[in-house]
């Protein structure tokens, strides 16, 4: 995996609680059969086994289509299973112990909803940023709203690429075109729908457009 070359158009975060099919790899399978362009594995309620091991069995399915596999948070999982990054939020360890940690060639995403963080995780080693949350979300709780006013900071503030989250579908990411954004990440949009492949190739197309004007 050569990180320079990451095509961040769509990405996708899994959740078991709103997935519509019964496994995680099932969900993976089908958001990048539908266009998916990376995958993060956020798992709030399993062990750091099951973690793990969902890790390495998840790589096996995005490996071979060359779409980066980064794990929330979980460094130590990152490395036991060989993914191809992390993202970490403001919480999480610090971006510089981070890079210490896995060395130049894993990728390192981090959370930013203000200019400064995205400036600090740029500084700090970022190899991409999660900008979020554009609209409002029942997946995650205590969000941080971002406006087009502040993600146009943001994007004058770093040269990294950065994805934007936090309810985004088909209709609202028209509202987020033009402010040089690299890509939309989802969770609901794709893998809570019926048809986890169409809703990926419907998110997908309307996610190409972010970087068309
Ligand atoms: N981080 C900020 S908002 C969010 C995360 C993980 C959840 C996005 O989920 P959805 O269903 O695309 O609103
Ligand atoms: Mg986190």
């Amino acid at each position: 995996m050569d990180k320079s070359k990451v095509d961040y158009t769509l990405y996708l975060v899994t959740d078991r609680r709103l997935m519509s099919c019964a496994t995680i790899e099932e969900s993976v399978e089908r958001a990048v059969a539908g266009g998916a362009s990376v995958v993060q594995l956020r798992e709030k309620d399993c062990s750091s086994r099951e973690f793990y091991e969902l890790a390495v069995r998840v790589k096996k399915i995005t490996a071979p289509k060359n779409v980066p596999l980064i794990i929330n948070d979980r460094i130590d999982i990152c490395l036991a299973a060989d993914a191809d990054g992390v993202h970490l939020g403001q919480k999480d360890l610090p971006c510089k112990e981070a890079r210490k940690l896995l060395g130049e060639r894993k990728i390192i995403g981090v959370s930013a909803a203000l200019p400064e963080e995205a400036a600090k995780a740029q500084a700090d080693g970022a190899d991409y940023l999660g900008v979020g949350a554009a609209f409002p979300t029942d997946t995650k709780s205590d969000t941080r709203a971002v406006t087009p006013e502040i993600i146009s900071k943001i994007r004058a503030a770093v040269t990294i690429p950065f994805v934007v989250i936090g309810g985004i579908n088909s209709e609202n990411i028209r509202s987020l075109y033009g402010l040089g954004i690299n890509g939309a990440a989802v969770v609901s949009a794709v893998v809570a729908k019926p048809d986890i492949t169409e809703a990926g190739r419907i998110m997908r197309k309307a996610a190409e457009r972010l970087s068309a004007f």
